[in-house]
């Protein structure tokens, strides 16, 4: 496993422009070390970042969601603006005023919104450009096909596999609003990996990591006895077109 370009256990991660800065080891992050196939970067965007990919990927759920949900919010104060501090999770509106999807129809996922994107609004929201460049620079691919999912502060992702021919041998999934845990676990479930999530942080599973462990998001209040606050999460899931040859 890649982290932050550096060994296991030495790294020591600070984010200083959280409004109440905290350091996290590697060993606070990860359950134990995971295999190369997985790439982790838990700081790769600023809070100036993530604030406004959230708000992009807001915008484009908003654009598919029902008249009755839209009209719900219409009489709340608009987002606020990102200036730093602006934390990810004070982005998100209260629950109540989204509407979360119980049950995806093969039951994986839970109490969330979700959308498949065509393009970005990088006209309607100032400063976007230069992030979704910083974003996409980092696909191992260039043919790719992007995927937005809105979990509720209740929702989760239960193990699962990719469908091996809708997308090809990587996933790429950014983190942003409440902290999350990543846990890979292999089909026979005789061994497993969890990673702690941040908002800002970015993952690439590729190879035998994409097609033999399955992943799920996790709902737990802990992570290696760290109470966790709870909250939304958005995911910007990113992966490369399925080529048959590569299955
Ligand atoms: O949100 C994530 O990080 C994972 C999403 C996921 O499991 C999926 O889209 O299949």
């Amino acid at each position: 496993m890649r982290f932050l370009r550096s060994k296991i256990g030495k790294t020591v991660h600070c984010d200083q422009r959280a409004r109440a800065p905290r350091c996290l080891s590697a060993a606070a992050i990860l359950s134990k070390e995971v295999p190369s196939e997985l790439t982790f970067i838990p700081d790769y965007f600023s809070l100036h970042e993530q604030c406004v990919l959230l708000k992009a990927s807001l915008t484009k759920l908003d654009a598919v969601e029902s008249r009755q949900a839209l009209r719900h919010r219409k009489s709340l104060p608009p987002l606020p603006p990102c200036i730093s501090p602006t934390k990810a999770a004070d982005i998100f509106l209260p629950d109540r005023y989204y509407h979360f999807y119980e049950g995806h129809l093969d039951g994986v996922i839970r109490n969330y919104r979700e959308t498949h994107l065509t393009a970005w609004p990088e006209h309607e929201l100032q400063g976007l450009t230069p992030v979704l460049k910083r974003l996409y620079d980092l696909t191992p691919t260039r043919d790719v096909q992007t995927h937005l999912l809105h979990l509720a502060s209740d929702g989760e992702i239960r193990p699962h596999v990719d469908n091996v021919t809708a997308s090809g041998n990587w996933i790429l999934g950014v983190s942003l609003g409440a902290d999350r845990i990543l846990r890979l676990e292999s089909m026979d479930e005789s061994d497993n990996y969890d990673v702690l999530l941040p908002s800002g942080s970015l993952y690439i599973q590729e190879g035998n990591l994409r097609y033999n462990y399955k992943h799920s998001i996790l709902n737990a209040r802990e992570f290696r006895g760290e109470k966790l606050a709870g909250g939304q999460r958005l995911s910007i899931m990113i992966r490369d077109l399925f080529r048959p040859n590569l299955v």
